[in-house]
């Protein structure tokens, strides 16, 4: 059983209800414990593309960290997730932003996620649910990573925690 915090964007179509669906079918093998707020976030990369919502849920789950990769790409697959080129507009982004302690980099899987502590659309809504939480690698918190982070991009609330809550109460655990 590993404790797992996951990144949740999208960029195309109804922003929030890929959010919530992706949710939803990640709650399948995630037990999920706490989610963010969402936030609309400023593209980071490629600029010339639609403002992001960014979410980050907390949960855990008996998946090892390979098949919660694959877990979490079959979903986007199932949401229509395209990559015609890298950071191109999506449906729907999974990303395993920290998989308990645990430190991996192979060819497909880096976590944890290596630029976890440079987004904003990562960084606030991690912050806003666990600001104690331990980066595996500095040890430094989450809410100190944030405070002395520079040259974010904007992020701006969006919705409360309720976005989830109140799509699908049942998916609560
Ligand atoms: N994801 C990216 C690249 N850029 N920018 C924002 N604001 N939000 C994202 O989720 C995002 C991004 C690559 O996955
Ligand atoms: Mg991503
Ligand atoms: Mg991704």
């Amino acid at each position: 059983m590993a404790v797992v915090y996951l990144g949740l964007g999208s960029n195309c179509g109804d922003r929030l209800a890929y959010l919530r669906t992706a949710a939803r079918r990640l709650h399948a093998e995630i037990t999920i414990t706490q989610v963010s707020s969402v936030y609309e976030t400023e593209p980071v990369g490629h600029a010339e593309q639609p403002w992001f919502l960014n979410a980050v849920l907390e949960g855990y789950t008996e998946l090892k960290p390979d098949t919660l990769f694959q877990f979490s790409q079959d979903i986007e697959k199932s949401l229509g997730r395209e990559r015609p080129f890298p950071n191109a507009p999506r449906t729907i982004d999974i990303d395993i932003l920290l998989y308990g302690e645990l430190k991996i980099a192979s060819s497909t899987l880096t976590i944890p996620h290596p630029r976890l502590t440079e987004r904003g659309f990562t960084l606030c809504p991690l912050t806003e649910i666990a600001p104690h939480l331990e980066h595996p690698v500095s040890g430094e918190s989450m809410e100190s990573i944030l405070a002395t982070a520079v040259g974010l991009e904007e992020t701006r609330h969006f919705a409360d925690q309720n976005w989830y809550a109140e799509a699908a109460p049942e998916m609560l655990s």
